[in-house]
């Protein structure tokens, strides 16, 4: 029978026993960093609504920025939420990978929000935006958005007043008066976030 030197049983050993050596902590958030996320949902309320549940419908564009530099890194533009509130984003092309992201919500006659920051770790996210007092604030609708409520806001809604406008009706009850202008006005010279 041949023998193997002792060097290389050594080097054996040490392979067969490292291939068992669980993952330290970093070498997990390394591998969740490679999960390719697949459908992001997401869950917002808009403020105010008559009725005022099941009526969260909106219209949202999402930026989702990197928690550690607040940059933009991905984006999605005019996602139809339903009556409960909820969106979703189907990633076709594995763009998104598992991260820590903070989501900027824009909705249709709304200022901008940031949430507070989601880890991503599952190829199927959930984040539920409606914790809190979290709702998107209603009211910007000028024909440039500013995301800032003033004058130029309340003169686009002034014009639409009995319209059935669906920017200018704030509360999604079917009609434009002065339920939803004092949405507005309550949100006057309110900046959204940055
Ligand atoms: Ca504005
Ligand atoms: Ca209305």
């Amino acid at each position: 029978m041949k023998y193997l030197p002792k060097n290389k049983v050594f080097l054996i050993i040490s392979i067969l026993m490292l291939s068992n050596t669980p993952l330290s902590h970093s070498q997990n958030i390394d591998i969740s960093a490679e999960v390719p996320i697949r459908q992001i949902q997401f869950k917002v309320f808009p403020e105010k609504r008559l009725p005022s549940i099941n009526n969260w419908s909106t219209i949202v564009d999402v930026e989702l920025r990197s928690c550690s530099t607040n940059q933009t890194v991905h984006r999605f533009q005019q996602i139809t939420t339903n009556n409960a509130g909820i969106g979703t984003i189907n990633v076709s092309n594995l763009s998104v990978r598992g991260d820590n992201y903070t989501a900027v919500i824009r909705g249709a006659s709304h200022l901008n929000k940031k949430f507070s920051c989601y880890h991503f770790n599952n190829q199927n996210v959930f984040m539920d935006l409606t914790t809190g007092n979290s709702t998107l604030l209603a009211g910007e609708i000028s024909n440039k958005y500013d995301n800032y409520i003033n004058a130029l806001d309340i003169s686009v809604l002034i014009k639409n007043f009995y319209s059935s406008d669906y920017y200018s009706d704030l509360n999604q009850d079917g009609k434009v008066n002065s339920l939803d202008s004092s949405i507005q006005l309550i949100n006057l010279y309110k900046n959204g976030d940055n």
